[in-house]
């Protein structure tokens, strides 16, 4: 039997072939994130709560949604600007996670509804120099990651926790889950993505944490 006949079940020009490869050829979306044992599901330096705390620069802005915004701009070849129909009219994804927050507090299970941000990536398509995000709150917050971080299958633009419409003081109407990363890179009520060419830092990655903190290297500060 002929090799080639052995290649994947994908029909080869399916929307979702074309981005794996895509995806492959660039090497931007391998974060390294395995499956862990439940006896490692815990980082180093971390304690499990059972509670949600709550966490921000101390100014929760109120966006009712007919005001929500989502602005994605910078090095992409498609920029948009998502209002709250058209972000709800975007593919929905389910995907339940842990929560590790640099203050050493994590939080096990947590259900998120949202778009997958492979699902945004998609619809804006990064352009080959695009290496680094900076993530935008309507508190003036923001923070940087690195474009295959952000790429994670389970990384999410959320508007549910737990079934229900993520609360305002948790970063409603909408906030990035980036689970395998510190907490403090979900920002919480997103209105802007800048896609960038290079690493630049954010609120507390200026004041001394670290630029792409991974929870299981105790990236906390650089
Ligand atoms: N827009 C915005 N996002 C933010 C923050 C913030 O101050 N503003 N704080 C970050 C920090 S430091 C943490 S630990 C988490 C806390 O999220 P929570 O309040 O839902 O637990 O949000 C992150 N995202
Ligand atoms: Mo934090």
């Amino acid at each position: 039997m002929d090799e080639t006949d052995d290649l994947g079940a994908l029909p080869p020009d399916s929307k979702l072939t074309r981005s794996k490869q895509r995806w492959a050829s660039e090497h931007k979306f391998i974060t390294g994130t395995e499956a862990r044992p439940e006896t490692e599901r815990l980082p180093p330096g971390q304690h499990r709560v059972e509670n949600w705390p709550v966490l921000d620069l101390g100014k929760q802005p109120d966006v009712s949604l007919e005001r929500w915004r989502l602005t994605v701009g910078g090095m992409v070849a498609r920029p948009v600007a998502l209002d709250w129909a058209a972000f709800m009219a975007m593919p929905q994804s389910r995907v339940r996670t842990d929560i590790h927050c640099v203050t050493t507090w994590s939080r096990y299970d947590n259900d998120w509804t949202g778009v997958s941000t492979r699902d945004l990536l998609d619809a804006v398509r990064p352009r080959d120099e695009a290496s680094h995000l900076m993530l935008h709150g309507y508190d003036g917050y923001t923070t940087n990651v690195p474009l295959a971080d952000f790429a994670a299958a389970d990384a999410m633009l959320v508007h549910q926790w737990q079934g229900k419409p993520l609360t305002r003081d948790h970063g409603g109407p909408v906030r990035l889950v980036i689970p395998h990363l510190y907490f403090w890179k979900s920002a919480k009520w997103i209105n802007r993505i800048d896609f960038l060419g290079a690493d630049k830092a954010g609120f507390w990655e200026v004041n001394g944490y670290h630029m792409r903190g991974d929870p299981w290297a105790e990236e906390r500060y650089s």
